[in-house]
Order: C-alpha cells, then sequence, then structure tokens
C-alpha cells in the first residue's frame, strides 16, 4: 500500500462511503483499540513488567485468572466506561455485567469482550489476543439488563480481533468485509495494510486438539479420520494441521491463508455444548469470517442465528473454508438424522 492509511480515516471513510459508523460507534472502535495498544505495551514487558504468571483468583467459569486477564480486562473497562458511547460492557472475566457508572453519560452500544484470550500461551510467549463484539442496546427505555445482551450475534454492529504476536494486528469488522491494521510502534498509530480479507472456500488445514480425539462425537471423528487418512483416504488429498491454542492466532491463519478451526462438543463435559463462549469468542468470530467469505457454525447451526439464553454460554464452533465447514456441518446433520 503506497499512501498509508490510519484506522481513523479508514473509519472516516467508511462513515463518508457507506453510512456504517455514527459518530459513537467510531469513538468506541477507536478506544477499544487504544485500549488494545495499552494491552499489547504490557504483553510486550512480560516478565520486565511483572505481568506474566496466575493472578490466584477465579472467573465465573471456574477458570484461574491470569494477572494479564485480570489487567487487560480493567485497561478496557477504564478506556470505555467514561466516553459517552456504551450503556454497558460485559466480558468473559466478569461475573456479571458492567454498567457505565451514572457519573458519566450513557451511550447506546453494548461491548463484549474477551480481554486476554489463549491465556494457557502468556506465560510461553506464544501469541494471544483481545476479541471484542458491538451490538445495539435494544430500545426498551432507560436503564440496562443482563437480557439486553442476549441477541442473536447477526445483531452484531461491529466484531474484531487485536493479535499480539511477532506483529500487533487489529482485525475489524464494521458489516463491510473485513480489515487490518497493524500497529506502528514508532508512531503509535493503526495502519491499515490489508482490505476485502477474502478466506479461500477450500483448505487443506485443519486445526483442532487431537488430543481430544477420544472424547469427539462420531461427524467430527469421521471428518478427521477422513483428512488423515490422506491423499488414499475418501478425500484424496493430504491435510496439515496447526493447534496454537489461542483462538485468536488460529482464526488469524484462517484469514490470512484459509483452513478450518474447530473447538466441538466432546464426552469431558457432555452438559456444556462446548469450550469456547458464544458472546465473547464465537460470534465476533463467527462475524469476521463470515464477512471475509468463509461459515460459522456449531455443527448444525449458523452460529449467527443462535439465541443466546445465558451471558457466559458456551458453544461448538466450526470455523474457516466454507466448503470444509459445509462438510462438517453435513456431517452433523446426516448423524442428527439418524
Ligand atoms: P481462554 O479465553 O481462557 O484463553 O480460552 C479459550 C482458548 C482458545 O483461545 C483456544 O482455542 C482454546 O481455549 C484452547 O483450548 P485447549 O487448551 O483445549 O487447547
Ligand atoms: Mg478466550
Amino acid at each position: 500500500m503506497s499512501q498509508r492509511v490510519s484506522l481513523t480515516q479508514y473509519l472516516v471513510e467508511q462513515q463518508r462511503e457507506h453510512g456504517l459508523i455514527p459518530a459513537q460507534l467510531r469513538l468506541l472502535i477507536e478506544v477499544v483499540a487504544r485500549a488494545c495498544k495499552r494491552i499489547s505495551i504490557s504483553v510486550n514487558k512480560g516478565a520486565l513488567g511483572g505481568v506474566l504468571g496466575s493472578a490466584d483468583t477465579e472467573n465465573v467459569q471456574g477458570e484461574v485468572q491470569k494477572k494479564l486477564d485480570v489487567i487487560a480486562n480493567e485497561v478496557l473497562i477504564e478506556a470505555n466506561e467514561w466516553g459517552g458511547h456504551l450503556a454497558a460492557m460485559a466480558s468473559e472475566e466478569m461475573d456479571t455485567i458492567y454498567v457505565v457508572p451514572n457519573r458519566f453519560p450513557q451511550g447506546e452500544y453494548l461491548l463484549m469482550f474477551d480481554p486476554l484470550d489463549g491465556s494457557s500461551n502468556i506465560d510461553v510467549n506464544v501469541s494471544i489476543g483481545t476479541i471484542f463484539s458491538v451490538m445495539k442496546k435494544p430500545e426498551n427505555g432507560c436503564g440496562v439488563e443482563e437480557q439486553d445482551f442476549l441477541q442473536p450475534g447477526s445483531q452484531q454492529v461491529a466484531a474484531g480481533y487485536c493479535v499480539y504476536g511477532p506483529q500487533t494486528t487489529l482485525v475489524l469488522t464494521v458489516g463491510n468485509g473485513v480489515a487490518m491494521f497493524t500497529l506502528d510502534r514508532e508512531q503509535g498509530s493503526w495502519v491499515l495494510t490489508q482490505e476485502n480479507v477474502q478466506i479461500p472456500a477450500d483448505t487443506k488445514e485443519f486445526a483442532i486438539n487431537m488430543s481430544n480425539m477420544r472424547h469427539w462425537a462420531p461427524p467430527v471423528k469421521r471428518y478427521i479420520d477422513e483428512c488423515l487418512a490422506g491423499k488414499e483416504g475418501a478425500r484424496g488429498k493430504d491435510f496439515n494441521m496447526r493447534w496454537i491454542a489461542s483462538m485468536v492466532a488460529d482464526v488469524h491463519r484462517i484469514l490470512t491463508r484459509g483452513g478450518v478451526f474447530m473447538y466441538p462438543w466432546d464426552k469431558r463435559e457432555p452438559n456444556k455444548p462446548g469450550k469456547l463462549r458464544l458472546m465473547y469468542e464465537a460470534n465476533p468470530m463467527a462475524f469476521l469470517v463470515e464477512q471475509a467469505g468463509g461459515a460459522a457454525t456449531n455443527g448444525l447451526q449458523r452460529i449467527l442465528d443462535i439465541q443466546p439464553g445465558q451471558l457466559h454460554e458456551r458453544v461448538a464452533v466450526v470455523l474457516g473454508s466454507k466448503n470444509e465447514v459445509e462438510r462438517v456441518t453435513a456431517y452433523h446433520r446426516e448423524d442428527a438424522a439418524l
């Protein structure tokens, strides 16, 4: 790209040309992007900043929180609460919603985030990230409650993630394709480095935690067995495998070169649909992937059509290259029809 386009310029142009970004939403996205810059600085400092290791606390889902989970959550709240663009926030790391305190003006948007995705990778210096999703508060009078967040992902007006890897990259959709911005550390600005991101419909690469194989349901086992059989098997081609264990990093690879990502239901916790969370992980990633021409389902249903029943709801996830996601989904439907 010969002329550098900043995040601000991109957002202003999206508003001018497509009317997609009202002032409050633009402010919201810029504030989230600024918070990600701060998180990125902490991530980079690592041991020097005293940010590694456990916080010795548990989140609402009984997971031990890392120091950076807590720091990133605080950075996002502090950055977003005062601007007048939000009514409330919800986070993977908080039990209930965080309503904007009444010393600040209330805005019309709801922000959801996984402040630090890939927590198990923090201490080992592997890519991690922040995932966010934005919806409008329903027009149901004043006040805001948890119920207001329980809208299907198709209602998102913006979603994105920031991956803290060898480069720090912000990936964003406002419903008009997917754009990527790289952090220029010397200038402290986000520079547009890719527009109209497209996921190839076919792929030879899958991402799944293979150590859970013995717990999978038959359709997932069938799909992976066929991939593993390679050229000599039903698929007639060899597949490659990647599993970073940071959803942000796995999805970033898929947006960059295609692939299919799965975190399916498994028998370890049969009462839970999967490990990942609908509101903070599956919905924003599904929105991005669809905007890049890919697909995202829970095996049977489009993720963006799922009506959430609770804030911290979990969901099975199959996303990425369209033809592969359709194949996995077809295997689930065949199995369900038996
Ligand atoms: P987190 O939000 O607590 O980090 O958990 C979500 C992560 C995803 O980023 C990743 O895809 C998955 O959990 C990895 O799970 P596993 O440890 O089973 O490989
Ligand atoms: Mg996560």
